[in-house]
């Protein structure tokens, strides 16, 4: 892996700052909470390819405990993840947790993880083409590998093609398998996502034999929860300026804001494509996260089934049976098959500094 000399440089200033404020602290307690920041904003590597990653850490101390996770697992409890492998294509979302004895900073680094190309596209198992892309707003849409029509494109043909991020509540995405996939005994498909332990971002999935319909929702364990609101309807308003948070009203008569995550994102976080406001409309899951510790938590609901980028397990591998296909009135309709499948984020919720609550898809396999 060729490492940029700016990368160097920051890792010399921040060993030797880090070195100094180590010795400073032997004895004493750091002075606050601590703060990360990484030296690179979205590394990339190769599949199998090895990366190090050296955060800047304010407010460390020789008490410091970190903690690694890539998907939930914990990857490396050192302060520098050392050469570490990325087996699998896609984006990869690190989080980085450091306890200073004070509090708790957490940060996701995501790392682009780039294909070989080695001929691994089975187009017949996998997505065929993308129908449309349409996000609602959020921290990742316009960036050109995680919110956009182009990175859409690239789950096309592969378990994973890397990340797309469907933004806040009714983002979607909508796509088309050829062969259809059939529904026989049991679970058709997975939608793979990058859910992990206290990170689910839950997305409904809808299916229709033709793109423009019937569709029909695939009714997940909230289905008929009195907290799942159908019918549900956001309204979302272009921003002054790219900084600025993103304003939404509902037909409840709830409004509020998806925040702008400031210079980590600096691009507007509301589509590129939409006028001064838009309208979107599906079912409504309820969503609370919180935070613990310093840490933000989105847990999936106890028993959850039937969302995408829900499960932690599996390499975040959601199932869906095309028998739990149910019509407008909540009738279970009987398909033998389906060609096109959108999904849409069901949540409406934000996680502090980790941003609005969306659904990330990074593709999706038929069973058969
Ligand atoms: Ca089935
Ligand atoms: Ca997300
Ligand atoms: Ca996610």
């Amino acid at each position: 892996m060729k490492i940029s000399p700016k990368f160097w440089l920051f890792f010399l200033i921040s060993w030797s700052w880090v070195s100094c404020d180590n010795q400073e602290n032997q004895t004493f307690l750091p002075d606050g909470p601590p703060r990360i920041e990484f030296p690179v904003d979205n590394p990339r590597v190769q599949e199998g390819g090895i990366l190090k990653i050296e955060p800047l850490i304010y407010n460390d101390s020789p008490q410091s405990q970190y903690t690694w996770s890539e998907f939930g697992e914990v990857i490396s409890n050192e302060k520098v993840l050392n050469n570490y492998a990325f087996e699998h294509a896609g984006n990869v979302q690190i989080v980085f947790e450091v306890n200073n004895g004070v509090g708790v900073a957490q940060d996701t680094l995501m790392v682009e993880v780039y294909s070989n190309d080695g001929g691994d596209r089975e187009p017949e198992k996998y997505i065929h083409r993308i129908v449309s892309f349409d996000p609602a707003p959020g921290q990742f849409i316009n960036q050109q590998n995680i919110g956009t029509l182009a990175g859409a494109q690239k789950l096309i043909g592969k378990k994973r093609g890397g990340l797309l991020s469907l933004g806040a509540f009714g983002g979607s995405i909508t796509v088309e398998f050829e062969p259809a996939i059939p529904n026989e005994e049991g679970m058709d498909l997975v939608i793979y996502g990058n859910a992990f332990e206290n990170s689910a971002e839950m997305g409904i999935v809808e299916v229709a034999t033709s793109e423009e319909g019937p569709w029909y929702e695939l009714a997940g364990s909230e289905y008929a929860k009195s907290t799942t609101i159908k019918n549900y309807e956001v309204t979302y308003y272009r921003p002054d300026s790219d900084m600025d948070d993103v304003r939404w009203t509902d037909n409840q008569g709830q409004e509020g804001v998806i925040n702008h995550m400031g210079t980590y994102y600096p691009q507007n976080h509301y589509p590129d494509n939409q006028g001064d406001s838009f309208k979107v409309r599906g079912t409504r899951i309820a969503s609370e996260s919180y935070q613990e510790n310093g840490s933000w938590k989105n847990p999936a609901p106890e028993n959850g089934w039937g969302y995408a980028d829900m499960t932690s397990i599996n390499d975040g591998a959601d199932n869906f049976d095309i028998s739990w296909a149910v019509d407008e009135n909540g009738n279970q309709v009987k398909l033998s098959e389906i060609n096109f499948i959108r999904i849409y984020t069901a949540v409406l919720d934000n996680a502090g500094h980790l941003g609005e609550v969306s659904t990330e898809i990074a593709g999706i396999e038929n069973l058969h």
